[in-house]
């Protein structure tokens, strides 16, 4: 990011120069166009799935909340993610107005249409291609990019002057004209009369319905075609050249502000009917699972898996664990969105395997078996990376090994994506009842991993407040039906604290009125409890059931609300997680704050040690909590930084915090929600299972950069420290080994000054357009504290690509127009996707009861030839034809049309042959 034009583009959004503003207000903006369409669009198919069910539907109250129609939706464990897939796509909106300021087809103006239009176009292409792979954070992103061109569209072009009543279909669409758009001659606008911009758009222009947008322009001197309007705003230097003032619709106050509602019901609207356009090309499913709306938990459920020889004897007891863990939440609430599986052995490890399907994700695990390895130590951190690069926010993660890692150097790069995707990562340790060639060296003192060897994985547990269990192998069914219920869906942390060295240290926890099912993790040596009433555990109260599984003890506690105290005691490290059950959660982003504008960047990056900055708290399972108090609390000791909370609405709350700790710390929130049957308040205290970092380095890098396959792409970035200068290495991953990377293995880094480099980065020719790599550069000082990493997607991009839908040709029709006996009509059909095309994936009837065939496909695979028969009474015929990169569009044809399409007279021929027909039943009765 260059700092002057930050600035600048500050100053842009301030004044509502680039779009639909941001600040709250009377005015609508990006964030509510898109969120309503959004929560409207998902009503409507859950809708339409309950109907095909044959379940009541009952729609959630007005104004739409996040939390109503999930539940709506009958995925009342899906909330969360519901709510990270919306905050995705909204980040990436407003994004554009803070990265893309000056780019002016992302915003319609300077009469870039067609240039805007093709933004669109192959951005939706792009998120057709993520939900087909299943990649669906990726596609929330990437939808978030496009939906911001798609509604500046009815603000900055005339759309809505020339009494457009209905959203611009072809803006998505590629076979189609935007509309007559004006010449670059062509004079659009006179000077506004004063401040009154009403009727400033020439006649011609309104009155041959032709398209034109506001120039616009912030520096100095900048000009504009002559007799063109202009975008209009203080900032733009062009609405002072004649013909002065402006058409924009930003907000209430634009000079066109008269007609701002009409143009954010347009952009609303528009942004219903690409949703539309994304369903019918994906289909129901498979789009609410885009949106995080399913059955289930909406999570990812990850398994990693070592299949080195030394796993010989535990891979059966991994395959009866990991098969477990499935059967368990397979068709109930807990079933997960997804399920991933990443093996590793030495030196092959992955690739990534990913389904939504139990089915096929059990038939993975079935065919593990184990082998090969060599030496002792494995790529473990190698599997969990890439595990962690393609599993979405939030995912669940479970790695099997009975082996120390050999690649501990990966150690803080997996920090930083645990971090990252806010993952939850347990580690099952197996050690040994039989013979294992690995430990037998060692195993007449001890038969687990060295404490040096485990110390990595402890430490990773640690960081995604996860557990680590170190058992023989035949308790690993045992643990992991003990671990599991960390994985369901409505789980909560309540507390999450370590002490290394270990020391005696009482902590307390807040057991709200909507908390069950109390789990406390500890592995701590002594530990008491006390209860809220003040009670200690007896046999006569017993205050919980315990468990032991290896090194892990489980205490289920008794259901009393109120604060709880645990003193815990240890010689050796000891770590405490206590989680409970409740629809109550939240989620944290780091973010960029931009005082000016009242918005909001999400950070690529940690925050900066000793700094300020904020973090935004989206409250998830509850319409009426609000939160009290937010602190960072240190992991591993007492310091807390309290930070100051400043509610957005909508469940949102921005936290400004004076100072990065510069130790890991953990979110804290206090709430507090009424219950709605007893109207009483109650408090209710939640953490993020995540440990965060700050760090003393700062990197910077290019965004949403496009790659062609085949050629190299250099992507630059710049880093600087706080600290102490000297060299830093630098690491740079991708999430599939297919992509190749280049860069600088150290870096220089002097204090307070700016190191520019450069990553290459390069895609095999054969990488299909679409495809996502997600990049990580590493700068790596000698402590955790000088790490710092940027996570940046990059998507590759074939020039050549198919905007096209399929088109339909009736190469016969035996009609009823003839002959009015006739009481069936038939049409074929050849339905082909071009000589370019992708291919024909879907036809699929739409409208018409009859009976579509579909005949074998032409020796081309673009052409598929489709016959219809139906009676005479039901003479609509609609199909729904998608080609395989999602183009979709609707072929019609009607009973009394001939083949050349002409359906002329038919009509009266219809009522005439309707009545005939009446006429012949008569007869025959
Ligand atoms: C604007 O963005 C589009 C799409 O990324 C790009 O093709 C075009 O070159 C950019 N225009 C300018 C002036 O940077
Ligand atoms: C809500 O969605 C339906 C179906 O997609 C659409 O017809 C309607 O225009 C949408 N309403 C708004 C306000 O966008
Ligand atoms: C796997 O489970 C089956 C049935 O539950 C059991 O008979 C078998 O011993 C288990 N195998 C291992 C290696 O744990
Ligand atoms: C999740 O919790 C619910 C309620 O306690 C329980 O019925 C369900 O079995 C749990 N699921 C898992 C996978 O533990
Ligand atoms: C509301 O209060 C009642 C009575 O104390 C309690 O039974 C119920 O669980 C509470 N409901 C919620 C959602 O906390
Ligand atoms: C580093 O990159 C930034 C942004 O691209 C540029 O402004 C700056 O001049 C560069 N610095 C050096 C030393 O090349
Ligand atoms: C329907 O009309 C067509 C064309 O006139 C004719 O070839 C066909 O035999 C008729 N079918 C019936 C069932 O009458
Ligand atoms: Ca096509």
């Amino acid at each position: 990011m260059l700092p002057a034009l930050d600035v600048l583009g500050f100053l842009l959004i301030l004044t509502g120069a680039q779009g639909f503003g941001i600040l709250p207000g009377d005015s609508q903006n990006h964030l509510d166009i898109t969120e309503a369409a959004i929560l409207n669009a998902t009503v409507q198919v859950c809708r339409v799935l309950a109907e095909n069910e044959g379940n009541d539907f009952t729609f959630p109250s007005q104004p739409f909340t996040v939390t109503g129609v999930a539940t709506a939706c009958r995925a009342g464990n899906s909330i969360r993610s519901f709510q990270l897939s919306i905050l995705s796509i909204i980040f990436r909106n407003v994004r554009v107005d803070i990265r893309q300021a000056f780019n002016a087809s992302f915003h319609f103006d300077d009469e870039s249409f067609n240039g805007g239009r093709n933004i669109i176009l192959t951005g939706l292409a792009i998120v057709k291609f993520n939900i087909q792979q299943e990649d669906f954070e990726v596609a929330t992103e990437n939808l978030g990019t496009i939906l911001h061109p798609l509604q500046d569209f009815y603000s900055h072009s005339n759309w809505v002057e020339n009494n457009n009543r209905f959203p611009n279909s072809n803006l998505i669409r590629s076979d189609t004209s935007i509309g007559n758009i004006a010449a670059q001659s062509q004079a659009t606008c006179r000077s506004c009369d004063g401040d009154d911009c009403s009727n400033n758009i020439l006649e011609d222009i309104m009155e041959g319905n032709i398209l034109t947008s506001g120039y616009f322009a912030v520096l100095p001197g900048s000009t504009k075609p002559s007799g063109k309007c202009s975008h209009g705003g203080a900032l733009d230097v062009t609405s002072r050249i004649d013909p002065t003032g402006g058409i924009n619709k930003d907000t209430l106050g634009s000079e066109h502000g008269f007609l701002h509602e009409d143009a954010a019901t347009l952009a609303t609207m528009a942004t219903s009917e690409i949703l539309e356009n994304i369903r019918q090309a994906v289909g129901d499913i498979l789009f609410l699972q885009t949106l995080g709306i399913s059955r289930g938990s909406g999570k990812a459920l990850c398994f990693v898996i070592d299949t080195t020889q030394s796993m010989t004897d535990d891979i059966a007891a991994v395959q009866n664990a990991t098969s477990s863990l499935i059967n368990s939440v397979v068709g109930t609430d807990d079933q997960p969105l997804s399920f991933i599986l990443v093996t590793f052995n030495d030196p092959e490890f992955g690739p990534l395997m990913r389904t939504s399907d139990p089915q096929v994700f059990q038939g993975y695990i079935d065919d593990l078996s184990a082998s090969g390895g060599g030496d002792e130590a494995e790529l473990s951190l190698s599997g969990l990376q890439l595990a962690l690069m393609g599993a979405p926010r939030s995912s669940d993660i479970f790695l099997f090994t009975d082996a120390p890692a050999k690649d501990v150097e990966l150690k803080n790069t997996v920090i930083a994506l645990i971090e990252r995707t806010q993952s939850v990562v347990n580690f099952l340790i197996t050690g040994t009842t039989t013979v294992n060639r690995r430990r037998s060296i060692n195993r007449q003192h001890h038969n687990r991993i060295a404490q040096s060897d485990a110390q990595v994985y402890q430490d990773l547990a640690q960081a995604a407040g996860g557990v680590f269990v170190e058992v023989e192998s035949d308790e690993l069914l045992a643990a992991t039906t003990i671990i599991r219920q960390i994985a369901n869906s409505s789980v909560v942390t309540l507390l999450q604290a370590t002490r290394d060295p270990g020391m005696t240290v009482t902590f307390s926890f807040l057991v709200d009125e909507t908390t069950t099912n109390v789990i406390v993790y500890i592995t701590a040596d002594s530990v008491s409890f006390r209860a809220p009433d003040g009670s200690t555990n007896t046999d006569m109260n017993p205050l919980f059931t315990s468990t032991t599984v290896g090194n892990l003890q489980i205490f289920e506690l008794k259901n009393l609300v109120g604060e709880w105290t645990v003193d815990l005691s240890s010689l050796e490290r000891y770590s405490l997680r206590v989680t409970g059950q409740s629809p109550i959660d939240f989620l944290v982003d780091f973010v960029e704050f931009l005082p000016l504008l009242n918005a909001s960047d999400v950070l690529d990056t940690r925050p900066t040690i000793g700094t300020n900055g904020s973090l935004l708290v989206t409250l998830t399972g509850s319409d009426t909590a609000s939160v009290t108090e937010v602190m960072l609390v240190e992991v591993g000791g007492t310091g807390v930084v309290e930070g100051t909370v400043v509610p957005q609405g909508s469940g949102q709350f921005l936290v400004h915090v004076d100072e990065f700790p510069s130790v890991p710390f953990v979110v804290r929130i206090t709430g507090s929600d009424v219950n709605a049957t007893t109207g009483t308040t109650f408090n209710f205290r939640r953490q993020l299972p995540t440990n965060f970092q700050a760090s003393s380095v700062t990197i910077e890098a290019e965004v949403d950069r496009n790659l062609v396959p085949g050629t190299n792409l250099a992507v630059n970035f710049s880093a600087t420290t706080t600290g102490a200068g000297g060299n830093f290495s630098v690491r740079v991953t991708t999430n599939d080994q297919r992509f190749t990377t280049s860069a600088p293995s150290t870096i220089l880094l002097q204090q307070g000054e700016t190191t520019n480099d450069t990553v290459i980065v390069s895609a095999p020719l054969n990488t299909p357009s679409g495809t996502t790599i997600t990049l990580t550069i590493e700068i790596e000082g000698t402590g955790s504290q000088e790490t710092n990493y940027i996570v940046l997607r990059i998507t590759v991009f074939n020039t050549v690509m198919d905007f096209s839908p399929p088109v339909c040709e009736v190469l016969s029709i035996v009609n009823c127009i003839h002959n009015c006996s006739n009481i069936t009509w038939e049409v074929s059909l050849r339905v082909s996707d071009g000589t370019d095309g992708t291919g024909v994936d879907q036809v699929t009837l739409t409208q018409g009861n009859g009976t579509l065939d579909m005949g074998p496909s032409d020796s081309n695979e673009n052409i598929t030839l489709v016959t219809y028969n139906a009676t005479c009474n039901a003479p609509d015929l609609a199909l729904l034809v998608v080609d395989r990169v999602g183009n979709t569009d609707t072929c019609t044809v009607n009973a009394f049309q001939t083949t050349a399409g002409v359906a002329s007279l038919f009509n009266k021929v219809h009522l005439a042959c309707v009545l005939s027909l009446a006429l012949g039943l008569l007869q025959s009765l």
